[in-house]
Formats: C-alpha cells, structure tokens, sequence
C-alpha cells in the first residue's frame, strides 16, 4: 500500500519511521511518503492560510496550495487515482470497519489540515475525481489533523497482510468482525501465576478451550458493559442470546 500525507508539519509524522508502522515500511509493505504543503506557496512567506470570508476567528487554508500538492501527489492525467483522506473533527467517524475498508486499498492520501480547516471548495473539486472521505477520530478537538493521522495509519497498517506476526491478533481485537464484534476485549494474563497475591483466573490455566473462549466473552461482555454501554445495543440477537445465558 502506498500512502501520502501532505501537511505544514510532516515531521510531526516522524513516528511513521518507529515499531509496527516502520517495520512495515522497511518490509516494503507499506510505502509511506510525506510532502510540505508550503512548498507548493510561491509567495516570499510561503503562505498557507488567509482569513475566513464571512468573518470570524481564526485563519482558512487556502485553495490554491492544497491543489497545487494533491495535483503534485496524484496527478491529474496519471495512471491510477488515490482515495483521499480529510481528517476533521466534523468529518464521520473513524471506526474498525473503517480502517478495514481503508485497508483493502491500493493508495490513500492525507490531507492534515491546521487553523480551521481547508477552503471548501478544495475538497469539492477532488471529489470530482477521487473518493473523498472526512474522517473524525473522536468527539474532541486537536490542534491539526496530523495526529488523526498517525492514528488511522496505525490502525490501517496492522491489517495489511504481512505486518502483524499472528494475523489471529486481528481477529480477536475489540471491535474486531465476527464473534467479538462490537465486544471490548477482556483481561488478560502472563506468568508468573501468582504475583502480589494475585492468582491468574483459574480457567485460564485449565487447558479447557472451550471453557476459557466462554470466559473471555463474558469477560468481554462485562467490560463492555461497564465501559461501552451504547455498544451492546449493537449486538445481534444471537450475540444478545449468548449475552443472558452469560449473566
Ligand atoms: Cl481528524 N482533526 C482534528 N483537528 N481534531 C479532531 C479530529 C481530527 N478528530 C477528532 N478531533
């Protein structure tokens, strides 16, 4: 997968050189590319931003640089067509299913906004010729996009085929598809058995498959409860089933 992030703060994305999402790149698995808007403004101060018409605090990244890079980044007549990325707390919400979807593609490109945001006539005028999604990655406000985006690079690069040693990690997280879906993960344990005077659950150390994979579920199901309440509404029926012969 290739991806490319254009911001006034690329080394703000250093942490794209560090652990799983470095490894990665170095594997070749993933082809990470980072570009400064300001040298797409030609003016003496390199200028990104302007005030906002209609008045107001605050300064407007202005249309023309954020072209100028996204046309340098994936150009107008080249072979293939990246799906761009916006990350703004008005955007919708980035989810596991989400990052799975984001997963399956070829090249996304990121575009970490600061101040109030990009003119919006520059994601309009994408979306003419690329898929366009403004993604949010909680219900607060950061200062700039870019750490949204080391968030969803992180969680996109650990389902890319090749990048996690145990691909069956993927498939018990939170959130995960399948069995554990919109389940929180449990508790769990490594030796020594006892520390502190605390015994690691007993079924844990039973040998009893069966009988631990029901004990992690109910253990996901209660913390889901106390931490997540609105996401057991989303259980299926079979999931809710399972639920009240757990309690
Ligand atoms: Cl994607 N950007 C900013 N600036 N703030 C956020 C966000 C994104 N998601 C939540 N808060």
């Amino acid at each position: 997968m290739r991806i490319d992030v254009v911001s006034i703060f690329p080394e703000y994305l250093a942490p794209l050189d560090v652990s799983l999402v470095g490894k990665a790149r170095a594997k070749g698995l993933l082809d990470v590319r980072l570009h400064q808007l300001r040298d797409q403004a030609h003016d003496v101060h390199r200028t990104v931003d302007d005030t906002p018409y209609g008045g107001g605090p605050g300064m407007v990244m202005k249309p023309e640089p954020w072209a100028a890079a996204l046309e340098e980044v994936a150009p107008l007549d080249g072979e293939s067509v990246p799906r761009l990325i916006v990350p703004t707390p008005s955007g919708r919400p980035f989810t596991q299913e989400l990052a799975v979807e984001l997963a399956a593609e070829p090249w996304l490109v990121f575009a970490p906004a600061r101040y109030e945001g990009i003119d919006r006539r520059v994601i309009e005028d994408a979306a003419t010729r690329m898929r366009v999604d403004e993604v949010s990655i909680g219900d607060y406000v950061l200062a700039g996009g870019e750490v949204a985006v080391l968030v969803m690079v992180e969680a996109v690069a650990r389902l890319l085929p090749g990048v996690l040693g145990n691909a069956e990690s993927v498939r018990d997280d939170s959130f995960a598809p399948g069995a554990m879906a919109n389940l929180l993960e449990g508790p769990v344990y490594t030796k020594p058995a006892e520390w502190r005077g605390r015994e690691v659950p007993p079924v844990l150390l039973s040998g009893n498959h069966g009988a631990i994979a029901r004990w992690r579920r109910d253990q996901a199901l209660a913390r889901t409860a106390e931490n997540r309440p609105d996401l057991l509404e989303r259980l299926t029926a079979g999931e809710a089933d399972k639920k009240d012969r757990a309690t």
